[in-house]
């Protein structure tokens, strides 16, 4: 990436950590209720999504979800709406766990591993179109470990879906940490199946980039699954409000040169680009935050008649 593309990047990483910050507020003012899941830390993750999505491709994801949301396209005052319980992308029936929006071929599920065969089915369409779109199934490293994504890699490589398996790996399932659940190496795992693991440190924007590049590369032009395992470090607990204790001393502060946002600001900042570019970034980034929350505040909350609205297909509303 040249250095237009790096300020591009990271202006868009700027947002997400921007947009999740504010919606981290939300739940202290109690605007939010209910487990929140930030993916604060993982942006480069999202950033790089962002840039090899085509139209017509399909993320589906987790409870861990707005970083790709966004990078799959959603609406961004769309979904500060329904995060904020308004009338938002799924008229606040969804929350932040259960997204749904059509357009931007975008869903998430909160329920771990459950999202990613249902990957496998939007796959199945876009390998029978053969209009070369793919979908991307993103998982965290627990999830790796559900047998639902064993069963899908399997039936991915013998049907040879146009899936990417996009695993963020941040070293911890809620509390538990990954040496106590999970055994090998991740991105090996699909070699059983004859699925092309990339392993990246998912903090760098160049590495995270490159080891997308080349999954999306196979999949799009071979028609079959890959896999990317991104290694990241959460910064918030597993969910806002979690007391967090389960960390080594020292782990988190250690863990801030591995802040994708602070690492490619200060190689932005090494690399010559001037601090005035870099601050009309951060205020554009800002700015944006504000006016996308200061709409999506604007949406009314719905009204309990609307409460059975959207339930089955084909019903009233
Ligand atoms: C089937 C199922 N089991 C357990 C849970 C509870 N749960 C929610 S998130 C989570 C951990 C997921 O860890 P990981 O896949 O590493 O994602 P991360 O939260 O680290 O992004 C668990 C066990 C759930 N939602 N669904
Ligand atoms: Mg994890």
């Amino acid at each position: 990436m040249n250095a237009d593309d790096l300020l591009e990047v990271f202006e868009v990483m700027l947002r997400a950590r921007l947009f999740e910050e504010e919606v981290g507020r939300a739940v202290v003012s109690g605007e939010i209720h209910g487990e929140m899941h930030l993916g604060i830390g993982h942006e480069a993750v999202g950033a790089a999504l962002g840039r090899h999505l085509r139209p017509g491709d399909a993320v589906v994801s987790t409870h861990r979800a707005h970083l790709h949301a966004l990078a799959a396209g959603v609406d961004p005052v769309e979904l500060a709406a329904e995060l904020l319980e308004r009338d938002g992308l799924n008229h606040a029936k969804g929350g932040h766990m259960h997204l749904f929006d059509p357009v931007a071929r975008f869903m998430c599920t909160g329920i771990v591993g459950a999202g990613v065969p249902i990957a496998a089915g939007y796959a199945l369409v876009q390998s029978l179109q053969a209009a070369g779109a793919l979908t991307v199934a993103v998982m965290g490293d627990g999830t790796m470990n559900q047998g639902a994504v064993f069963e899908t890699m399997n039936l991915a490589a013998v049907r040879a879906l146009p899936m990417v398996f996009v695993c963020e790996d941040n070293g911890y399932s809620i509390s538990v940490r990954r040496e106590d659940s999970t055994a090998g190496e991740l991105h090996r795992r699909g070699a059983a199946f004859g699925i092309p693991g990339f392993a990246c440190d998912g903090t760098d924007v160049d590495r995270i980039d490159a080891a997308m590049g080349e999954a999306f590369e196979i999949t799009r032009k071979k028609s079959r699954p890959s896999l990317v395992v991104a290694s990241v470090y959460r910064f918030r607990g597993h969910y806002e409000g979690d007391l967090d204790l389960y960390r080594p001393a020292g782990e988190k502060e250690a863990a801030l040169a591995r802040d994708p946002v602070r690492r490619l600001r200060q190689r932005l900042l090494d690399g010559g680009t001037p601090l005035a570019r870099l601050a009309e970034a951060e205020s554009r980034a800002s700015d944006a935050v504000t006016r996308w929350f200061a709409s999506a505040r604007r949406r009314p909350v719905p009204r309990r008649e609307t409460a059975t609205d959207h339930v089955f297909v084909g019903a009233d509303g």
